[in-house]
């Protein structure tokens, strides 16, 4: 197949707001700098439901969403050294190019080599590789994980241990990284510490799964969804509260429970409202709130200036602040040692043509995540 054109089947999402719809592509062979990958699984995250909703102002359609596979590598375009067909990989949504201000600073994970034409929905030559029907189709995230072959670039690619299961590391690509790293790279939560995180979720989970390594204090599970009480208390939530059952505003109550707030918070909802109480309900003098969740277009956060001037400190962290092609290979062996659980996430899998599905459950509350096995 390699250098020829694939004809596959994708979820193609055609204009916002509208179910996805399983079409035959066309996906190009790998450029120069380009890998193709045979995706093997996808998980489903809430910033593709969030993107599909049209409140994403990059958002772009026709499109191919998905940015949380695991696949093997089919075959690489002109250049390209650090893999080769057969490598499992997860596509990476933040490449890592080794060689940007952003790279070499030593300070972030946030690569932007090639972040604008990622964010216009076209590889790097200002073309993409998908088309359905004669038309083009774009590309999301750098990464498109809802079809059977997708193209990436190299730097976007981190290679794994090939005896990793790909339908379990594949959450890896997103919202487990995104919420143990925020944990324990962004805040770097330290023993003793008591953390507030704001949505139990893919992401909130996994935020009280790396407080729970780095052995916090308290670890505070809100939701107002208690349906989601159970799997937090699991991953080690020491309680958990539904701000529904409080006449009074839930970051009072954070606040009287632990001696005049925590020390770290996180929100993993993408409210602003909730970002709000997030922040006011840490400590005086020291407490950080760390957002992770994704607002729609035009949305602004606010608080007063004076719970910062009182050492309130408010942070934001991307894809855990994990710099993909170094750190990925070590959360995967994490988990083929035991150290790392992703099998508690997936709690739905299906086939691709059930993918609304997987759209519906998160919106009725009942997964943390589906799978797509191709
Ligand atoms: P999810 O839908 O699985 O979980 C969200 C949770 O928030 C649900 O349990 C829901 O019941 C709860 N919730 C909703 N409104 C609430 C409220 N007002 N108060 C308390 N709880 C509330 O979503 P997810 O996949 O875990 O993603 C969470 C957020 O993180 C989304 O905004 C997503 O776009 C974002 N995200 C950001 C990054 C990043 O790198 N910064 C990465 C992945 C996801
Ligand atoms: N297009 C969106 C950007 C949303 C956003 O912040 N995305 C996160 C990853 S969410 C994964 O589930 C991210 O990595 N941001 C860094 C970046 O460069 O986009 C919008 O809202 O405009
Ligand atoms: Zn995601």
């Amino acid at each position: 197949t390699a250098g020829k054109v694939i004809t596959c089947r994708a979820a193609i999402a055609w204009e916002a707001q509208k179910p996805l719809s399983i079409e035959e592509v066309q996906v190009q062979p790998p450029k120069k700098g380009e890998v193709r990958i045979k995706v093997n699984a996808t998980g489903v995250c809430h910033t593709d439901a969030y993107t599909l909703s049209g409140q994403d102002s990059e958002g772009i359609f026709p499109s191919i969403l998905g940015h949380e596979g695991g696949g093997i590598v089919e075959s690489v375009g002109e250049g390209v050294t650090s893999v080769q067909p057969g490598d499992h990989v997860i596509p990476l949504y933040i490449p890592e190019c080794r060689e940007c201000k952003f790279c070499k600073s030593g300070k972030t994970n946030l690569c932007s080599v090639v972040r604008t034409t990622q964010g216009a929905g076209v590889m790097p030559d200002g073309t993409s590789r998908f088309s359905c029907k004669g038309k083009t189709i774009y590309h999301y995230m750098g990464t498109s994980t809802f079809s059977e072959y997708t193209v990436v670039l190299e730097i976007s690619i981190a290679k794994v241990n090939p005896k990793a299961p790909l339908d379990r590391v594949c959450l890896l690509g997103c919202g487990i990284t995104t919420g143990y790293g925020a944990a324990i790279k962004t805040a770097k939560v330290e023993e003793g510490s008591n953390v507030a995180v704001f949505g139990l979720g893919g992401v909130g989970i996994s935020v009280i799964q790396g407080a729970r390594k780095n052995k916090a204090g308290r670890i505070i599970g809100i939701d107002t969804n208690p349906g989601k009480f159970e799997l937090a208390r699991k991953m080690g939530a020491t309680e958990c509260l539904n701000p529904k059952d409080y006449d009074k505003p839930i970051q009072q109550v954070i606040a009287e429970l632990t001696d005049g707030g925590v020390d770290y918070s996180f929100e993993c909802i993408g409210n602003v409202n909730v970002m709000r109480s997030a922040l006011e309900c840490c400590h005086k003098g020291w407490g950080q709130s760390i957002i992770i969740g994704v607002a729609g277009a035009g949305q602004e956060i606010a608080t007063r200036p004076f719970q910062l001037v009182t050492g309130r400190v408010w942070k934001g962290s991307a894809f855990g602040g994990v710099k993909g092609r170094t750190e990925l290979p070590e959360l995967v062996n994490d988990y083929l040692e035991g150290h790392l659980d992703i099998d508690s996430y997936v709690t739905h899998t299906m086939p691709l043509d059930k993918i609304n599905e997987a759209f519906d459950l998160m919106h009725e509350g009942k997964s943390i995540r589906s799978v797509i096995l191709y």
